[in-house]
């Protein structure tokens, strides 16, 4: 089908590891969305429209296999990441473990949204203020789950999600994972050996305009409990073949083969970073095929069947 083509790259394609490693740099990626399990959909869904200015973006029910998500944000999926919630039916909380360490929210005023928070009874686990051994304020709060949520303190961005801040045991091995495997630049590192700890944060572009991953690694710790809440990033790619096949090359662990998902056009593969962090890679255009339903999206698949099919046109005339 048109749908299933649309994102390129449809049959496995074996390259060797230096096209490979050339590919990943030029492949188009961005941070789509960070997925987590939540024990009460609409109490967080209300947590994070009311407190944190989210909207939501939509809802999905999946009763065959008895979970449902909810995708909020602060712009569309298609240009922003966003956080996709996972409620498992009858499950209402889960252990967050000591691995994963926060979400990040660019906000213009951290004491008025501290405010806002405490107001609606939200939990507040860290004042405003500059954040120790550095001048940028900040503060932590806690949604319904327990998960922390540090704001930070900047002017406006299109990206207000803007960090998934994880720890890690090697911070090395894991920036040059993430660089090799999955083609992220090291946009900063900082160490800060006052209270022990070195910091990377790595992405496709500068942290003032697209979310982040912020790792984490603090003196002498090299293993976390990563817990059951938090489950994984999910990165757009053109081929998902070819992100296996580099992610393998450098080290990392395919937990689920490329290939379709039953029933729907978006192709995905899984992995482990050196961490047991997970990321899920999922063919960009096809993931939003939800956008068939509008006269853009179907507009955009015939231009692309017809340029995928120029020169059979041309064959025919
Ligand atoms: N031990 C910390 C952890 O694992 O979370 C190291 C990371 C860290 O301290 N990060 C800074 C922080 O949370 C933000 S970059 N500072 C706490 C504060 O300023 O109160």
């Amino acid at each position: 089908s048109a749908g299933a083509e649309a994102g390129g790259g449809s049959a496995a394609q074996v390259v060797g590891p230096e096209e490979a490693m050339e590919w990943v740099k030029k492949d188009r990626r961005r941070l789509l969305h960070v997925v987590y399990r939540v024990g009460d959909l609409d109490k967080t869904i209300k947590f994070y429209t009311e407190c944190l200015g989210m909207k939501l973006l939509r809802k999905r029910d999946i009763p065959e296999e008895r979970y449902t998500n909810a995708f909020l944000g602060y712009g569309p999926e298609d240009s922003h990441f966003v956080v996709e919630l996972t409620y498992n039916y009858g499950v209402e909380s889960y252990d967050i473990g000591t691995g994963f360490g926060h979400f990040g929210i660019a906000v213009e005023d951290v004491a008025k949204t501290v405010d806002l928070i405490k107001a609606k009874g939200g939990t507040v686990t860290r004042e405003p203020g500059p954040v120790k051994g550095g001048k940028s304020v900040i503060a932590f709060i806690e949604d319904p789950d327990g998960y922390k949520f540090e704001l930070i303190e900047r002017g406006p961005t299109p990206e207000p999600l803007c960090q998934v801040m994880l720890r890690v045991g090697d911070l090395d091995r894991a920036i040059n994972f993430y660089e090799k495997a999955f083609g992220m630049e090291l946009l900063r590192k900082r160490d800060n050996p006052q209270y022990k700890y070195t910091i990377a944060m790595m992405g496709y572009g500068p942290e003032d305009k697209n979310a982040v991953l912020e790792l984490t690694y603090n003196y002498g710790i090299t293993e976390y409990d990563k817990g059951n809440a938090y489950a994984q990033i999910a990165i757009s790619t053109d081929d998902v073949y070819k992100t296996a096949e580099v992610v393998r090359l450098n080290g990392g662990h395919i937990t689920r083969e490329p290939g379709p998902l039953p029933g729907i056009n978006t192709k995905i593969t899984a992995c482990t970073d050196p961490d047991g962090w997970k990321t899920v890679s999922a063919n960009f255009f096809v993931l939003f095929s939800f956008l068939l339903r509008d006269w853009m999206g179907v507009m955009y698949l015939l231009l692309k069947v017809f340029v995928d099919n120029i020169d059979f046109l041309k064959e025919l005339e």
